[in-house]
């Protein structure tokens, strides 16, 4: 087979957010986007490309397949030696993470909108993963966009045969321009599957799902909102841990368009899982994954919810009961800026290192890789750890399983007896979906004059009855303790004198006008059984004064809360 090179021209707008490359399935389809894109990647790595292996795969969504021939044929024709690539083009993010590190590979390209809707009319995206792992840094994805707005043509392989290639598993062997080139198909979890058993006790795992003589079966309802996690949760919980296909698990077929459902684990979108939970009492736990498989939701019996940054600071109090921690001990904690601080008070109590990084998982990797950082999260329902460089919803489960089964008791009762230990961060985020973005960037635009000018210090505001003062105020940036790169504009913060904050920033993931989100936290050290939405009312009336975001914007009322 021989290579060609086509021309092409430029695309505006291809450079990263938060996390990879998003925009609609139709801009994905426009004749030599992907093309591009790809080949753009391959030239920000430059003469490694030639004899590597990387691994590809994603959710399944809508346009996975045709993205991935183009990777064969772009890939082979660039020199690339090996594919690795999950059966059916299935690999959960986590599960890319893991491959990338045990295979030992230069790297993977991760086809995923993650918790964007997928479909024909909805989101696609493609992400790089560099050799440790974890998502590229900006530095790259920076390289990539600067190659975008050049790039004048790409290399390709016509002839290759790609046809249901990805469907069987197996080794075929091309030979493009005189030199091998290997695409090998493997089972999306085997990999996967193994690494979980080597973290967690699946013996006593499956004891409690089961159940024994002396103690009730833990009953779990998981909801892969027909993403990904299908086949990781058939595998692991079904036929590791012995959980009942009918009873314990959900949407577990991955659909390219999930269903028609948002693939975003919280009580607004995954309402299916908390009706079922709440109509039925006999269930313990309800968890959900998003679209790829690296977010999770955890809610106990009645749909009790654990927010994510209680999830993380609860997992971080009790690593001692997890076999992985045992063996290789645990080093610092870490959490994104707007992430509530309940983590800190377990790292302040156990003597442990704590960080505080910009939102995206891209900022954990350098201290894990520095051997720093253990444990880390974010509040949009990321848990994860130094096992693999991507956050981890499945990892999140079977931690949370192995804390239930160690401390034999309910999700409610750990956290309340958490609470009463550290006291409570009351935390909830406002978001606003497919706002104007002019009218976004005004907003922020009003906000960061209150800083330059120093405009809100000293000042006090009020609403039902409370009042809070502000100490500070600043926009978050972040200097990366080991390369000690230099993050700015990550997100304004209002810091009152108590200790609450207001954050505001604008999404990097969304396809089409801007998502604002305000992220409101608040900690009680013994008022700690209130319901967070009426602790947190004042604040946000108070968020919503400062940011006149109702003005700026028109809305009246966020498109969802967490
Ligand atoms: C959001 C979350 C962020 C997360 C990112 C990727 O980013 O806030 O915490 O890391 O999504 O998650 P943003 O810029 O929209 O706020 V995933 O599961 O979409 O890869
Ligand atoms: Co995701």
């Amino acid at each position: 087979l021989a290579s060609v090179i086509v021309e092409t021209k430029p695309f505006e707008g291809q450079n990263a957010g938060t996390s990879g490359l998003r925009k609609k399935v139709k801009v994905f389809m426009e004749k030599h986007y992907t093309e591009n894109f790809i080949q753009c990647i391959l030239n920000t790595l430059g003469d490694k490309i030639v004899g590597s292996t990387l691994i590809v795969g994603g959710d399944g969504r809508y346009f996975s397949k045709q993205a991935i021939n183009t990777i064969i044929r772009i890939a082979s024709a660039n020199g690339v030696s090996k594919l690795i690539i999950g059966q059916l083009g299935l690999l959960s993010t986590p599960a890319v993470s893991n491959l990338i590190r045990n295979q030992k590979v230069l790297g993977g390209i991760v086809l995923t909108a993650s918790h964007n809707p997928g479909g024909i009319r909805h989101d696609f995206g493609i992400k790089y993963n560099i050799e440790n792992g974890g998502p590229a840094p900006t530095h790259f994805t920076n390289d990539v966009y600067e190659h975008t707005k050049k790039i004048t043509s790409y290399k390709f392989t016509p002839k290759l045969e790609t046809d249901r290639l990805i469907d069987v598993l197996g080794t075929n062997t091309f030979n493009v321009d005189g030199r091998d080139f290997v695409v090998e198909v493997i089972d999306s979890t085997a990999d996967y599957v193994k690494l979980m058993k080597e973290i967690f006790d699946f013996k006593k795992l499956r004891t409690l799902i089961r159940g024994t003589e002396q103690r009730a079966a833990f009953n779990v309802l998981i909801d892969s909102m027909n993403g990904v996690t299908g086949v990781y949760v058939r595998r692991i919980f079904v036929e590791e841990l012995g959980a009942s296909p009918d009873n314990n698990v959900f949407r577990i077929v991955p659909l390219d368009n999930f269903g028609e459902i948002h693939p975003d684990p919280n009580l607004v979108y995954a309402k299916d899982l908390v009706d079922k939970i709440q109509a039925n009492p006999a269930y313990d736990m309800g968890v959900a994954f998003d679209g790829d498989g690296d977010r999770n939701m955890i809610i106990g019996k009645n749909a009790f919810f654990v927010t994510p940054s209680d999830s993380l600071a609860v997992i971080a109090n009790n690593l001692e009961c997890i076999p992985y921690f045992k063996k290789h001990g645990v080093r610092g904690f870490a959490r994104s800026m707007p992430t509530a601080a309940a983590v800190d008070r377990v790292a302040e109590k156990l003597g442990k290192e704590m960080f505080e990084v910009p939102t995206g998982w891209k900022f954990f990797g350098n201290l894990m890789d520095a051997g720093r950082l253990s444990l880390c999260g974010e509040e949009s329902f990321g848990t994860g750890s130094d096992h693999i460089r991507e956050k981890d919803g499945i990892w999140a489960v079977l931690a949370w399983l192995s804390i239930i089964e160690h401390k034999n008791m309910s999700i409610e009762d750990i956290l309340k007896e958490h609470w009463n230990i550290y006291g409570r961060n009351y935390f909830t985020r406002y978001d606003y979906e497919e706002v104007e973005s002019d009218a976004a960037d005004k907003m922020m635009k009003h906000l960061e004059n209150f800083i330059a000018t120093d405009g809100l210090i000293g000042k006090s505001f009020s609403s039902n009855g409370k009042s809070y003062k502000v100490a500070k105020m600043d926009n978050f940036s972040y200097v990366d303790p080991i390369d000690h790169s230099v993050t700015k504009n990550q997100g304004v913060r209002v810091l009152f004198d108590d200790g609450s904050r207001l954050v505001y920033r604008l999404s990097g993931t969304g396809s089409s006008g801007a998502t604002i989100r305000v992220y409101i936290d608040s900690y009680e050290k013994k008022d700690v059984l209130s319901d967070a939405q009426e602790m947190l009312k004042p604040l946000v009336n108070i968020g919503l004064e400062i940011s006149q975001l109702k003005q700026f914007t028109g809305r009246d009322a966020p498109t969802v809360i967490t």
